[in-house]
């Protein structure tokens, strides 16, 4: 039998360490070839015996440079280096892999290879070579357009062509690029293009070259159609009573998107806001958890649905409610502790507060009584769904040390890949082993003393404790309002606030970190996650100016503003993936947090940048469940509630003048 050919494609990416050397700064080149790999092999490359590897440089310089690879980044096919330095031509490439499959269909046409953006805009005398994510591009634009300069604007993330020629004029891939009779301008050059332009200095009318270009502005009118809109997602999801995240993959009610939701009703129809959070306290157990999913009878066939959970062993939940058996981070207090403030109605407000105080209280109580087996003050999660952040690249350690399988993950596996099919769904990389730590919850009936102590995942995370910590907060400012004595949760704060510093602070990398207690060791991976802890104020002033410094990077894109708002997880990272669920996209709450967080701690500029992006990406590409930091591709969900929810607290707070 003759060996099916296949190819194996190889991208080494500007990222990585190697002894005490990390790298901590983005390759342009690096990341546009990153996408356009990505993209051939789900388009061209889709069914074809092709696969794609993106693998850190520094690791294995040593292991490529011996092949003539010296410059990221590079591209090996079959192990022979393709490229490097620069961004692959991909006519090339694909014949190339044609030629190795024998398959026609890929040969690219010799007119393609040799297609040159210059035929398609020789009339024009101004060419700008741009991404839209780049800054200085939209700023350059900007000036262009209010000085009323006709040009032909040629965006290098969507053409060969047009790299080809940016690389070809100025010897490298760099943008914002213009060119004018002949002349060719790098960056945004305001002097040389005036010159050239012949502006006058009486008739320019300049844009600033600040940061304050780069935050999107909106006029009250504009805002005020943007909230109709999000008002308009959140009716859609409505059900009886509560809230579905979306109405397609998530039918049911889920705990902490029903805690974001109910801040979005807040706004303009409080009573809903009461509803939605009695409604998912309605599943609270006897021992004061609250479950993940509180599941909606009408629909049967979501998986996993309460077959699987046998939350029944447990014997705690309320009779005729079917739930999960796992919980998500305590936002509830947070999320309604302005009722009184926010609602006309101040005695509706009040006897609600009063209502919901006590369950909010027991929820509170069964973190420390049951999910701090050390007794630190640190609350611990059993699942990594249990974070809400559910494959974010801080599991994939402790996932992997996990050896056991479950009974029923094969069928787990098929039925999240029919999921996985209707849209960017966490796949198959980790299936068994959520599958296996479920089973463990219910083999041990939901007894958390037990599962303290055979549970093969228990992890104290910094964005639970943060939340939990800032909930204490305002719990104890809703106890306050109602005249109760409300010291145990500023005592309670205060401790974990003490813990996370004291456990989760890495003082040489300036960061938090999870800490898993399972293996005894912190998880270091550059989530954004890591910075909660600034929004619940726990980092006193100094501690608060290490962290922004760690924070104030390219890999986040603070240092230039360059992306869209802030990615989940670090950009130089090699296993960053801007469109994969919580491995890299924007999510609209997390922004949400981070932005309050930075803002106590002196940055009010970058804070309302990330509030107005958030806005104007729902403005732009609609309400989605997250984005992708470069292009602000709306991914995952559409119209998905705690994203419209969010910005019609932001856009509120707007027209309030609040901040
Ligand atoms: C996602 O989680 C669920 C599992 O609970 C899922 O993948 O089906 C997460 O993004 C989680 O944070 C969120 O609450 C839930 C519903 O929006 O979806």
């Amino acid at each position: 039998m003759t060996k099916k050919k296949a190819v194996e494609l190889t991208l080494y990416r500007y990222a990585g360490k190697y002894l005490f050397f990390r790298i901590k700064k983005r390759c342009k080149e690096c990341d546009i070839s990153y996408v356009i790999l990505q993209r051939l092999m789900t388009e061209q490359l889709h069914r074809k015996p092709v696969s794609l590897r993106i693998v850190p440089w520094l690791d294995n310089f040593w292991k490529i440079i011996w092949r003539g690879g010296w410059h990221a980044p590079i591209l090996t096919v079959n192990g022979k280096v393709f490229s490097q330095g620069r961004v692959p031509e991909i006519p090339k490439l694909l014949s190339k892999i044609g030629e190795i499959l024998n398959d026609t269909s890929l040969i690219q046409p010799g007119e393609m290879q040799t297609e040159k953006a210059t035929s398609a805009y020789k009339e024009s005398e101004i060419i700008v070579y741009f991404s839209p994510a780049c800054p200085h591009c939209r700023q350059l634009l900007e000036y262009l357009g209010s000085n009323g300069i006709k040009y032909s604007g040629r965006d290098v993330t969507i053409s060969e062509s047009a790299r080809q020629d940016v690389e070809r004029l100025t010897g490298r891939l760099t943008i914002p690029v213009v060119v004018i009779k002949g002349e060719i301008i790098k960056g945004f050059d305001r002097k040389r293009l005036k010159n050239l332009l012949g502006i006058s200095a009486d008739d320019e009318k300049p844009v600033k070259l600040d940061s304050r270009n780069i935050i999107p502005h909106f006029t009250d009118t504009q805002l005020s159609e943007i909230y109709q809109k999000a008002k308009n997602v959140l009716e859609k999801n409505q059900l009886k009573g509560w809230t579905m995240p979306s109405n397609r993959l998530y039918p049911h009610l889920w705990n902490w998107d029903s805690g974001f939701i109910s801040r979005g009703y807040l706004h303009y129809d409080p009573e809903r806001a009461y509803t939605e959070i009695r409604s998912l306290f309605r599943g609270q157990w006897s021992d004061g958890f609250l479950p993940h999913i509180i599941f909606n009878p009408e629909y049967t066939h979501h998986f996993p649905g309460p077959d699987y959970w046998n939350a029944d062993n447990s014997g705690k939940v309320p009779s005729g409610i079917f739930t999960s058996g796992i919980s998500q981070p305590p936002v509830h207090a947070t999320m309604i502790v302005d009722s009184v403030k926010l609602d006309p109605n101040k005695e509706r407000a009040l006897s609600f507060l009063k209502e919901i105080y006590p369950k909010l209280k027991k929820l509170h109580d069964f973190y420390f009584t049951w999910r701090d087996p050390e007794a630190e003050n640190l609350v611990s999660i059993v699942h990594p769904w249990e974070s809400g952040l559910d494959n974010a690249p801080l599991w994939d350690e402790p996932l992997a040390a996990i050896t056991d399988t479950s009974e029923w993950a094969l069928s787990m596996q098929e039925k999240y890949d029919e999921i996985a099919e209707q849209g960017e769904r966490p796949k198959r990389t980790y299936i068994e082993k959520y599958s296996y730590l479920i089973e463990n919850l219910y083999k041990n009936n939901y007894d958390w003393k037990k599962i303290s102590e055979n549970h093969p995942f228990i992890i104290q995370g910094v964005l639970f404790n943060s939340i939990l910590c800032k909930s204490e907060l305002d719990l104890g400012k809703m106890a306050e309002t109602l005249g109760y004595d409300a010291s145990i949760h500023y005592e309670r704060a205060d401790k974990i606030k003490t813990a996370i510093n004291k456990k989760l602070f890495d003082e040489t990398e300036g960061i938090y970190y999870n800490f898993d207690l399972k293996h005894q060791k912190h998880i270091k991976r550059d989530t954004i996650f890591s910075y909660m802890p600034l929004f619940a104020g726990i980092p006193d002033k100094d501690m608060g100016e290490v962290v922004l410094d760690t924070l104030r990077t390219h890999c986040f894109c603070i240092a230039d503003m360059d992306c869209v708002a802030i990615p989940s997880y670090d950009m130089c990272q090699v296993d960053f993936e801007g469109e994969f669920y919580w491995r890299g996209p924007v999510w609209v709450n997390i922004n949400w947090y981070i932005a309050q967080g930075i803002r106590q701690y002196g940055e009010a500029e970058l804070s309302e940048w990330i509030e107005n992006s958030l806005i104007a990406l729902a403005d732009r590409y609609g309400f989605y469940e997250y984005y992708d930091p470069d292009s602000g591709k709306g991914l995952g969900e559409k119209d998905f509630s705690w994203t419209a929810a969010l910005v019609i607290d932001l856009i509120a707070k707007k027209l309030r003048n609040e901040n």
